[in-house]
């Protein structure tokens, strides 16, 4: 079982990550760690904090000669703001609530944090409820990305809406557009007309003293058909893919394929017709179930999207009380970004690969790497001789 876990405060010394269950024989390098991180730390709207860090890991365990062990795979990310805060939040010293928060934002998790774990001020709260910690999901998604790879899988992400400005929907770019236009672009749209429209948004945005959200999509193409299950409501991937993007802080809803537009439409304007393909299996003449069906891959790519709200922490701020009194107040104003959606989609990427190579793991023999490699070898051999697999894998 793949799992992991990450642990850190913001402004605390580091990010720390743990991974279990990788197979043995992974090449990692951590040159496409820091590749992966330092697009996490990019993008119009972001705030003062991306100026001060420079995300790199520094591994630990489970890797030797670049090559993964079996045993579980330590890392941390420091961060440099640590250096500004050793003493606010600092470990084992002397208390002091110089940083303390008392006026909850609405939308973040200080007020229910508070409630939650007893604190006096949201400060505790508002450091491990931080998106900082995204920066480990990243590095976890490194990790999974090495696995896609190996059994041939692609992925990419890229943002399709900031506030107002989108991508017509019949845009529908597949990996290597979004690799060429939007990991080169600061707000990873692959349009440059509908880029600026997004800056612009951003830009309206920060002059109010407020935030704006939008929408990521990731895609994955070459997926390994019969990942996930029918048979049981927890191991649908498409559930999985949910919960994966859900549980990206200010992620609020999630769409696999066409699936809202589907609710309003017919059936027969929804399923994707299975059409015959020569001597390669079968094909489809459209991929609107966005490459799940009864939450099982069908062979077709992947496309996931991530509906992310604006970021809580405003400039002009909304009412709010005074945890002290429990008078009105304004909430609290914290330096932050004015918009994470082009991080978001770096992150949603991760998690969206980390889901697909849990399920990697859990349908193929992976003790090692080459354990892997022939259990999917055979996989595919099987399907071919059937004679109705999937033509695109
Ligand atoms: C965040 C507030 C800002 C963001 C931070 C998330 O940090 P700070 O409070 O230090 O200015 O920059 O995001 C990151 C640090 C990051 O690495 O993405 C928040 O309140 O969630």
């Amino acid at each position: 079982m793949l799992r992991f876990l990450t642990a850190g405060e913001s402004h605390g010394p580091a990010l720390t990550l743990i991974v279990e269950g990788l197979p043995a024989g992974l090449m990692i390098s951590e040159a496409v760690f820091n590749e992966a991180l330092g697009r996490r730390q990019k993008g119009y709207g972001r705030g003062g904090r991306m100026q001060i860090e420079r995300d790199q890991v520094e591994i630990l365990s489970g890797v030797r000669f670049g090559v993964t062990l079996g045993s579980p795979v330590s890392l941390v990310i420091r961060n440099r703001d640590w250096e500004n805060w050793q003493e606010d939040m600092s470990v084992c010293g002397k208390a002091r609530d110089n940083k303390a928060v008392y006026e909850p934002r609405p939308g973040h998790a200080d007020l229910v944090g508070v409630w939650k774990y007893g604190h006096k001020d949201a400060r505790p709260v508002l450091e491990r409820a931080s998106a900082r910690k995204t920066a480990a999901r990243v590095a976890a998604g490194v990790l999974a990305g090495c696995i896609l790879e190996a059994v041939g899988m692609r992925t990419a992400a890229h943002v399709r809406a900031i506030g107002g400005a989108a991508l017509p929907e019949t845009v529908r770019p597949g990996v290597d557009e979004i690799l060429r236009y939007a990991y080169v672009s600061d707000v990873s749209c692959i349009d440059e007309p509908t880029a600026a429209a997004m800056r612009a948004e951003i830009d309206r945005a920060k002059a109010g003293g407020d935030t704006v959200g939008g929408v990521v999509e990731v895609i994955a193409e070459r997926v390994i058909p019969g990942l996930g299950s029918y048979v049981h409501w927890d191991r649908r991937l498409d559930g999985k893919l949910a919960q994966a993007l859900m549980s990206i802080p200010a992620f609020k809803a999630v769409e696999i394929g066409e699936g809202i537009k589907g609710a309003a439409s017919f059936g027969s304007q929804v399923h994707d017709e299975i059409l015959p393909d020569g001597e390669d299996g079968v094909g489809r003449g459209s991929n609107r179930a966005g490459g799940l069906e009864a939450g099982v891959t069908n062979g077709e790519a992947l496309v996931v999207k991530g509906f992310m709200k604006p970021i809580p922490t405003l400039v002009k701020p909304l009412a709010s009380i005074d945890l002290r009194t429990g008078k009105a107040a304004t909430a609290a104003a914290e330096r932050s970004d004015t918009c994470a959606v082009p991080a978001a989609a770096v992150v949603a990427e991760s998690m969206v690969k980390w889901a697909l190579a849990a399920e990697v793991l859990e349908k193929f023999s992976s003790d090692t790497l080459n354990d892997l490699m022939a259990s999917v070898g055979h996989y595919r051999t099987r399907l071919a001789q059937e004679g109705h697999g999937p033509c695109k894998w």
